[in-house]
């Protein structure tokens, strides 16, 4: 072949070649067979030395056109393949940004929370302050300064989580009542809502953690019958306006007189049912008037001053109103029960 047929062969050849390429990287290969310093044109054009001057410049025009013609080739299908890369990585990705979206379930309060928060509302609406402290407390705030003093039943390792002799997981938040009679003296009306923990094992009615909401009036001349009015206004606000209250006797070291009280049953309005057992009241409260030996200890005069106090579970108004049987279900956190609230 002469070197001119070996250059139109060369073009013939590799045209169709370049087009009839897939893939990028087979373009790119014919680029270094073709064009590459070790390519076909590259091995022709070292010959172009023994060509004579004559006829060497018009073989030197043949060759860069040769050149032109396979570099436009390559360029050209080069585009076209990108295009089609990039076609069918829209079609890939395709969106329908009509379809309706995922929606994100936005969650709701946990009953415990949305019972707590209404109590809350009841006594804050009655002028009550929120008060809270430390679910690790010193046996003086969790016992001695509430009257109950050493060797006292209440006190026993197997009902108390103790850290040490003197450090343990408050059991009721009564601590937080005596840090803010010493902080305000006499002039207090707060409730303290928080977690308490007794050394219970796990069943139907038992947690070794709860929560319990106190509260704490003391001032002037106040009296078991303010503490009477308010826990009535209470009952109507939380279980309904037909709602009646009773006092049963009951003994607390850091309360005399003491009292249980019972609410009664918001399911058949004091009949009896299932709900309150036949008995028509259903027993949510321990309340007295605050002990001489609890204000003293908080350095408030009980001879010129008075309080009362009354504790709740939350576990136990929020089954009784929820109808809710096991109290392992608030704790366990299933959304299938969660979800119903
Ligand atoms: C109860 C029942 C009766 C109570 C007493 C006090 C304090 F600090 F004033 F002495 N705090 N909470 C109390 C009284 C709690 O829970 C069933």
């Amino acid at each position: 072949m002469t070197m001119q047929e070996t250059l139109r062969d060369l073009q013939q050849r590799a045209l169709p070649e370049i087009q009839q390429t897939e893939h990028p990287e087979a373009l790119e290969a014919l680029r270094v067979k073709y064009l590459g310093k070790k390519g076909e044109l590259t091995a022709v054009l070292r010959q172009m030395g023994s060509l004579s001057a004559e006829e060497r410049p018009a073989m030197g025009q043949l060759a860069n056109q040769v050149r032109e013609e396979v570099e436009k080739a390559l360029q050209s299908a080069g585009e076209i393949l990108r295009a089609a890369a990039q076609e069918k990585k829209l079609a890939a990705e395709a969106l329908d940004v009509t379809l309706p979206g995922n929606a994100e379930g936005l969650g709701h309060m946990h009953p415990l929370t949305l019972v707590r928060r209404r109590i809350e509302d009841i006594f804050t609406g009655l002028g009550f302050q929120i008060a809270d402290g430390p679910e690790v407390e010193t046996d003086y705030y969790n016992f001695e300064a509430l009257n109950i003093p050493e060797g006292h039943p209440a006190r026993d390792t197997q009902d108390t989580l103790y850290f040490t002799d003197s450090l343990l997981l408050r059991t009721q938040t009564s601590g937080v009542q005596v840090r803010t009679m010493e902080k305000l003296g006499h002039d207090v009306r707060i409730i303290c809502p928080g977690r308490v923990y007794r050394s219970d094992a796990v069943d139907a009615t038992h947690s070794p953690m709860f929560h319990q909401i106190e509260g704490l009036v003391v001032g002037k001349g106040v009296s078991m019958a303010d503490l009477r009015g308010i826990l009535e206004l209470f009952a109507r606000e939380m279980f309904g306006e037909n709602t009646r209250i009773r006092f049963r006797p009951h003994h607390f070291p850091f309360t005399e007189p003491s009292a249980e009280v019972d609410v009664s049953c918001f399911a058949c309005g004091g009949k009896g049912c299932r709900l309150c057992k036949g008995e028509g009241w259903i027993e949510i409260l321990g309340a007295g008037v605050v002990h001489p030996h609890v204000l003293r200890a908080c350095n408030i005069d009980p001879d010129v001053y008075s309080g009362y106090a009354f504790g709740l579970g939350l576990e136990r108004v929020v089954m009784c109103r929820y109808g809710i049987d096991d109290m392992r279900l608030l704790f366990e956190n299933d959304v299938r029960f969660l979800s119903q609230f």
